[in-house]
């Protein structure tokens, strides 16, 4: 479990925001870190991949490469964790340890949602890298937005361009939805949201669950 203590044994939080592609983990996101403002507990928000110079330039290689050369499912997994350890160790460890909450649009468990689930990389070899580069970093908290994937693909279709992930078929996104729930199950410090419904119902039910978390564990 992550909880990093200053010297006055203030504890910051890992907390990590994950679902498909277009189950509105951004506004989520924002949800969040509107409620710990209030609060005057100071944060950041973070994407992955990218949110270090490095990762960023990573994240532009993974949504545009290069149309003429096949981009392996091995190098993309390669790629993300390159980016998750470059924003661990230069951004995420240092705020932690300076009492700034992170907020975390996508980490660990988009690996093996996507790249287990939806590629079908065996998860040996995932759960290989995250040793490697993840360590014993762990969310504090998981929110968890499910939602099903016709009803995401048909809200990213509205979007101008997609990227390659975005391109993939229904039944990728089922797979990858499936994997989630899957790795859900086994995680005790997390927050299920059925963003399925309209959004103001979907802010509602963040601020309200989120708030009784904050209550418990600020
Ligand atoms: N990836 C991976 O494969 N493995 C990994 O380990 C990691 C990532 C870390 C990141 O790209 C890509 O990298 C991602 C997985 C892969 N896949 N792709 N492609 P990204 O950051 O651009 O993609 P994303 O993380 O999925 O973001 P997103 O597509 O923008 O989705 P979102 O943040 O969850 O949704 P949103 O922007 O908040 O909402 C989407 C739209 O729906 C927007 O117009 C909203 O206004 C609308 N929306 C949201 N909620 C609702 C409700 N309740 N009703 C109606 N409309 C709504």
């Amino acid at each position: 479990m992550h909880e990093m203590k200053n010297k006055n044994h203030k504890k910051s939080k890992f907390i990590v925001v994950e679902g498909i592609d277009g189950s509105g983990k951004t506004n989520a996101c924002q949800i969040i870190k509107h409620k710990l403002d209030k609060n005057q507990i100071k944060n950041i928000i973070v994407r992955e991949p990218g949110s270090t110079p490095l990762s960023e330039k990573i994240r532009k290689i993974i949504k545009n490469h290069c149309p003429y050369e096949t981009l392996h499912q091995k190098t993309l997994l390669l790629l993300i964790y390159a980016a998750r350890m470059q924003l661990i160790k230069n951004k995420i460890q240092p705020s932690l340890k300076k009492n700034i909450w992170v907020i975390a649009d996508r980490h660990d468990l988009s690996s093996l949602a996507y790249q287990g689930g939806g590629f079908k990389i065996n998860k040996k070899h995932i759960f290989f890298l995250k040793k490697m580069i993840v360590g014993k970093l762990t969310p504090d908290l998981t929110i968890y937005l499910d939602i099903q994937p016709k009803k995401a693909l048909h809200r990213i279709l509205f979007r101008n361009q997609l990227d390659f992930i975005e391109k993939k078929n229904l039944e990728f996104f089922i797979r990858t939805r499936n994997m989630y729930l899957k790795m859900l199950s086994k995680i005790n410090k997390k927050i299920f949201i059925n963003a399925n419904l309209k959004i103001n119902i979907v802010h509602h039910d963040i601020i309200n669950q989120f708030t009784e978390w904050l209550k418990k564990y600020k």
